[in-house]
């Protein structure tokens, strides 16, 4: 029943070819046949006759759309009765009910079937030189022994696993191995702090187990990640067990608890993740049968209040939206090599190093290591190594590369390259030139791809588009198929002209959009759909061109950008108080990571300390509760806050001082005491000064 029958690309190319033929022979025309050969299911819709037309019918006619790439996309064990059941105002999402599939047989039965020897995951360890490549045979094999250990285990359809797991094979063998017998994963990133991982793991609640490994290897550094998950497991009575698989060679203490996931261990130490699992457990695993709305995994987020949303994604949309993305954003074709160096603990790491490759059979690179270890060339060298085609990464590394200069680009053989894209905060147009004529030798198009953990996948990206289309450099320009943004001012009125800017929202609901906030769906109404009623809300700003394109401005809640990483401004507050009277913290524009950690501290009265312990002090508290990169670039301790008289403190006002706009502070009458201002812009002079001393 799982095999692909309906599904072999041989079948479905050579029934779309006649249909694509005999269109063409009844009308003539260019675009009508190039539409096709881009996107076969197209030529089974009604009126397509060029790609602008098609992305105009996706969204006019969303439901045709979605029906025809879902049927031709995915392989089904029962056919889905209804295309969506949405209501924006409500938060209700559903697509293709009455669907049954498995994400792990679309991700690798079905290319087994066609191509077992393809490579699908090239491990691209940290120690440079060193990566291993594993075939969808072996994965599927790896994916099967791990759903097969899990049931032993006790997991059960919809119950909930933590990974806790630096980017590996196991990493992702656990993922899809959760996938296969129905349970939900929850991957929490291994550079959060034992705190932050408890804080998931509760939230979590359906939780009885968590995968791990001894120790995580990255930027030639060790991280003790079972320690950090023994100290987490304090707080979390709940978790039954803990399986721990080897990284490295070095044993670390077994609780009552833990299970050593190394039933066989070989001697070939750069082996030992691949055969933890053999042995023991059989090969065939069969897959759980899964509703399209059954949850696939929470994947939790920074908003603007203390607490994380653990946002939920279901089987078929996520997928669907993922792979098509996958495919037409970075013009993926069979047999190319794709590296997206995101860290799976991501959602980039979960549409496009994960689900969106494997649906689309892609040969997907898993990257350890560090953009600068042993040196800044690391990536080049990389592509080098391993024929990568598309290229996909963060603005805050091209940042940090462009400062060490060309010769470590220019030192590689980059002629695979096709397709370069950036991802997480705006891409400054100095860094996408030096992406463009340096990494991409000037002949690949550079796609800024905007989108967000609720989103799934891309939503706003430069391609698909045409070949020739321009694409502005640092814009991330057209949405995708099926996605209509829409820009809001300020009354929560839609702006119909371009040239403008205004809150950016969604008009129509798409696959892979998240359901709900895990435990919390009045939260995740109040969040998207309750600011303008009727659209989601993607908490961003934007600008729209006069041609209609778009770029994103900035968040307009609390939520800052370190690097890529979202954090709640809320959240390093809350960390921070214990310690102080009161603290507000801010973003502000820093040349490397996009955005620093600007903390505004008030001392407790009677406190007797040297700031430069308590900074000390309180940094240590931000990286042990939440993790390093959340953690103040700049701590300034004030006597008191800029308020509004009803108590509130003005952030904006505290904005403006750290980026030194004092002509952009704007009315200030409503201050509690105007005084405070003064105060607080003579204390930012004064670090600043000590700063570069
Ligand atoms: C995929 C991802 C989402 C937030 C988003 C926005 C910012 C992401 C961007 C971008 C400007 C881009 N963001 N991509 N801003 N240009 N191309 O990063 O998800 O971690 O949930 O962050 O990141 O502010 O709202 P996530």
């Amino acid at each position: 029943m799982w095999l692909p029958c309906g599904c072999t690309s041989k079948y479905v190319a050579s029934s779309f070819a006649r249909r694509t033929l005999a269109s063409y022979l009844h009308v003539s025309g260019r675009s009508r046949c190039n539409v096709a050969a881009f996107m076969p299911e197209a030529a089974g819709l009604e009126g397509v006759s060029g790609r602008a037309a098609l992305r105009e019918l996706s969204v006019s006619n969303s439901e045709s759309f979605w029906a025809a790439v879902a049927r031709h996309r995915l392989c089904w064990s029962t056919p889905f009765h209804t295309v969506q059941d949405c209501d924006l105002s409500r938060g209700k999402i559903k697509w293709f009910e009455g669907g049954k599939l498995n994400v792990s047989v679309n991700c690798l039965d079905r290319h087994v079937h066609t191509c077992p020897e393809r490579v699908a995951l090239i491990w691209e360890r940290d120690e440079r030189g060193s990566e291993m490549k594993y075939t969808y045979g072996e994965l599927l094999e790896m994916t099967c022994r791990l759903g097969n250990l899990l049931r032993r285990h006790g997991v059960k359809r919809g119950d909930c696993v933590t990974i806790y797991m630096p980017t590996c094979p196991l990493a992702v063998a656990s993922m899809l191995a959760c996938a296969r017998i129905g349970a939900a994963h929850n991957v929490v990133f291994a550079g959060f702090s034992a705190d932050a991982l408890a804080e998931r793991i509760r939230d979590g609640e359906m939780l009885l187990l968590i995968i791990t490994v001894n120790q995580g290897v990255r930027g030639g550094k060790v991280t003790e990640l079972k320690k950090t998950v023994d100290t987490a497991m304090q707080s979390c009575p709940t978790v039954k067990q803990v399986f721990v698989a080897m990284r490295t060679d070095n044993p670390v203490t077994m609780t009552a608890r833990d299970i050593a996931m190394e039933e066989v261990r070989e001697q070939k130490a750069n082996q030992i993740l691949e055969i933890q699992i053999q042995a023991v457990e059989d090969v065939v695993c069969e897959p759980a049968v899964m509703n399209s709305e059954d949850v696939l995994f929470l994947l939790y987020t920074s908003g603007s209040t203390g607490k994380p949303k653990g946002l939920v994604h279901t089987q078929a949309g996520y997928l669907l939206y993922a792979a098509l993305t996958h495919r037409y954003v970075f013009s993926y074709h069979d047999g190319d090599v794709f590296g997206c160096v995101a860290d799976i603990g991501w959602i980039t790491g979960h549409s496009y190093v994960v689900y969106g490759p494997l649906a689309n059979g892609a040969t997907t690179v898993l990257f350890e290591s560090t953009p600068i270890y042993p040196d800044p060339g690391r990536y080049w060298d990389m592509v080098e190594r391993l024929k990568i085609n598309q290229f996909y990464g963060a603005p805050t590394a091209i940042r940090l590369l462009l400062k060490y200069g060309d010769q470590w680009v220019n030192k590689y053989d980059r002629s695979t390259l096709k397709t370069l894209g950036s991802v997480g905060e705006p891409i400054n147009t100095e860094a996408w030139e030096w992406y463009h004529r340096v990494v991409g030798d000037g002949r690949c198009p550079v796609v800024d791809t905007w989108w967000q953990t609720e989103t799934g996948g891309i939503c706003i990206a430069p391609r698909p588009s045409d070949p020739d289309a321009e694409i502005v450099p640092g814009m991330a320009m057209r949405p995708f198929f099926g996605i209509n943004p829409v820009l809001m001012d300020t009354e929560g009125e839609v702006l119909t002209s371009n040239n403008t800017s205004g809150a950016l929202c969604m008009a129509q609901p798409w696959p892979g959009m998240a359901r709900t906030i895990h435990n919390n769906h009045q939260r995740f109404i109040d969040t998207y759909f309750q600011p303008y009623p009727g659209y989601f809300f993607t908490g961003d700003g934007a600008y729209r061109s006069e041609e209609g394109y778009y770029q994103i401005t900035g968040r307009l809640d609390d939520v800052i950008n370190v690097s890529g990483h979202r954090i709640g401004t809320a959240e390093i507050e809350d960390v921070v108080c214990p310690a102080v009277a009161e603290s507000a913290v801010v973003g502000y524009t820093h040349s490397i990571k996009g955005q620093g950690v600007y903390a505004f501290v008030v001392l407790k009265k009677g406190i007797d300390v040297q700031e430069a312990d308590l900074s000390r002090q309180l940094n240590g508290m931000v990286s042990e509760k939440i993790a390093k990169y959340a953690s103040p670039d700049f701590i300034q301790f004030a006597k008191r806050l800029p308020k509004t008289r009803s108590g509130k403190i003005m952030r904006r006002v505290l904005r403006k001082v750290v980026e030194s706009d004092l002509e952009g502070l704007g009315d200030l009458s409503t201050l509690d005491d105007p005084a405070a201002v003064q105060e607080i812009i003579q204390g930012h002079e004064k670090l600043l000064s000590k700063n570069r001393s």
